[in-house]
């Protein structure tokens, strides 16, 4: 088979510079995508001799998408796999404290950049006639917790955007998985505390969470399955993670 190319939102930490490493081992194209250059100017080097295109791309510019596609040197244009990888948690208040710029970044980043690079980039899979869709979704899609709102809520979202994706895809052979990963150790806890280390750290502290690099296994392995195979969905919890039971709150009996 000739040399695959995957785009890759978000490269420049955790799963999406794992993925990357796991896609250059394997002889994949890659295009690299994240805000920080010196980032993907260091993840580059290291992805050598791997042939890799680095873009500067904040995904929540949709103009800055049309332009990054239209711009990409044609050795690779044919992209096989979109990993919509991108994206963040901010805050944990409950909704009625919680910033609502913080809410608007998430809504732009987890699910208006996830919707624009697919639209944009499903076209050109059709017209080959081959192409996979991956979205980066979360257990937080599906099981709600105190302070989860519109993070959750934007999971969801990823949920059943890639269900109905596979309902207008199904005439086609393009495929759509949604990963939803549970606790994994890279940036996202620093990130959601506003770059708070202690609070960060506190979230993996007594536990073996996922990896980047496990979860980077798991998506190259949706892409190498044979072509009649759709991975839907995959939810991957650490060992030392479940569903917690339903919540009952209770008055205080005393006084
Ligand atoms: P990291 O914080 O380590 O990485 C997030 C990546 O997203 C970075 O490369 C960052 O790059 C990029 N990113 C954030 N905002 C933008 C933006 N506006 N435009 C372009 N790139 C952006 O987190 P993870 O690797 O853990 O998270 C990756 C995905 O997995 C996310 O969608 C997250 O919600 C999801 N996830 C994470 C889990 C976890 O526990 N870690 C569990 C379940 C799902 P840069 O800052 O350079 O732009
Ligand atoms: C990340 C997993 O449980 O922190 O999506 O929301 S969780």
């Amino acid at each position: 088979m000739s040399q695959q190319t995957i785009l890759i939102t978000g490269a420049t930490a955790g799963f999406g510079w794992a993925c990357a490493e796991r896609f250059a081992k394997e002889g994949w194209k890659l295009i690299i995508a994240g805000r920080r250059q010196e980032r993907l100017d260091n993840l580059a080097k290291q992805l050598a001799p791997a042939p890799t295109h680095s873009v500067v791309l904040d995904v929540r510019d949709a103009a800055s998408i049309k332009a990054m596609l239209a711009a990409l040197p044609e050795e690779f244009a044919a992209i096989d796999v979109l990993l919509n990888n991108a994206g963040l948690a901010l805050g944990m208040a409950g909704a009625q404290n919680a910033s609502l710029d913080d809410w608007n970044t998430m809504i732009d980043t987890n699910i208006r950049g996830l919707c624009t690079l697919t639209r944009l980039v499903l076209p050109g899979m059709i017209a080959r006639n081959k192409g996979h869709i991956v979205n980066l979704g979360s257990i937080a899609g599906t099981f709600p917790y105190p302070g989860g709102n519109v993070y959750g809520a934007s999971k969801a979202f990823v949920k059943q955007f890639s269900r109905n994706l596979q309902a207008d895809l199904v005439h086609t052979p393009l495929r759509v998985t949604n990963i939803e990963p549970g606790l994994a150790e890279s940036e996202f806890s620093i990130v959601r505390f506003h770059g708070d280390t202690s609070k960060a750290d506190a979230v993996y502290q007594g536990t073996e969470p996922l990896h980047p690099a496990d979860i980077a296994e798991i998506v190259y392995w949706v892409c190498s399955a044979p072509p009649h195979v759709n991975i839907c969905s995959v939810e991957v919890m650490p060992t030392c993670q479940s569903c917690g039971p339903l919540f009952v709150h209770r008055q205080s009996t005393k006084g």
